[in-house]
């Protein structure tokens, strides 16, 4: 079974938001033209207490953009964003949500951030996705939405490790591009891991096809 992971389509990371994202807007009307095409239609949010790490105003002295060590990693400092139950945490508002069977929260403990829809950055903490996408019965995960240097390639590597066929749907990604090479780097990153990066349209020819396959199969 295929599902779609909507990952992170809130108004923090429209432009406009406390995150934007460049050209974030655009991927809303490819999430809305992928569903139909999928059994199960699941979603993401990052979902922050207002005193999380991540933003820099926790941190006196620091400004976004900074980077200071925590449990051993490199910790981003970001603007504050997505706090929960904001309206910047909300999904933006020209999303289709009447498929989307279940959300996911990231983000959730003030102490560790979570750029992945499965784990936090520590590894620590799960989101219980992948346990679901298992009880469901999917074997391939077809995930789009923002931002593609972080969430999105957390996410498919994280997925990759348990064992899921990962697909990122390209035109429905936008990176963040701190630095102007992160998105490639990213691409990068995943397709040596085994993700697919596939367009769209190329999903859906795709899915149209196995469905004709699958049809003729069952008529013998
Ligand atoms: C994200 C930066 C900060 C993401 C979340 O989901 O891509 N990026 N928080
Ligand atoms: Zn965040």
């Amino acid at each position: 079974m295929r599902a779609l992971i909507m990952v992170d389509l809130q108004v923090d990371f429209m432009p406009g938001g406390a995150l934007a994202v460049p050209n974030g807007n655009e991927v809303i009307p490819v999430a809305n033209k992928l569903q139909p095409y999928f059994d199960l239609v699941l979603a993401s949010q990052d979902w922050h207490p207002f005193n999380h790490t991540c933003f820099a105003v926790n941190h006196p002295g620091k400004s976004p953009g900074d980077v200071i060590e925590m449990h051993g990693t490199q910790q981003i400092l970001w603007p504050v964003h997505c706090v929960e139950s904001t309206l910047g945490s909300r999904f933006t508002s020209n999303l289709n949500r009447d498929k989307v069977m279940k959300v996911f929260h990231k983000g959730t403990d003030s102490k560790v951030d979570s750029y992945s829809a499965f784990f936090d950055n520590a590894h620590l903490r799960d989101t219980g996705l992948g346990k679901y996408l298992r009880k469901q019965g999917v074997s391939e995960i077809y995930l789009m939405g923002l931002a593609t240097d972080y969430c999105i390639q957390y996410s498919a590597l994280d997925a990759v490790d348990l064992g899921f066929s990962v697909c990122v749907v390209s035109d429905g990604c936008r990176p963040i591009n701190r630095n102007a090479e992160d998105e490639s780097a990213a691409y990068r990153k995943m397709e040596s891991a085994g993700v697919h990066i596939s367009t769209s349209d190329e999903v859906i020819r795709a899915i149209k096809r196995s469905g004709i396959r699958r049809a003729a199969a069952q008529a013998g």
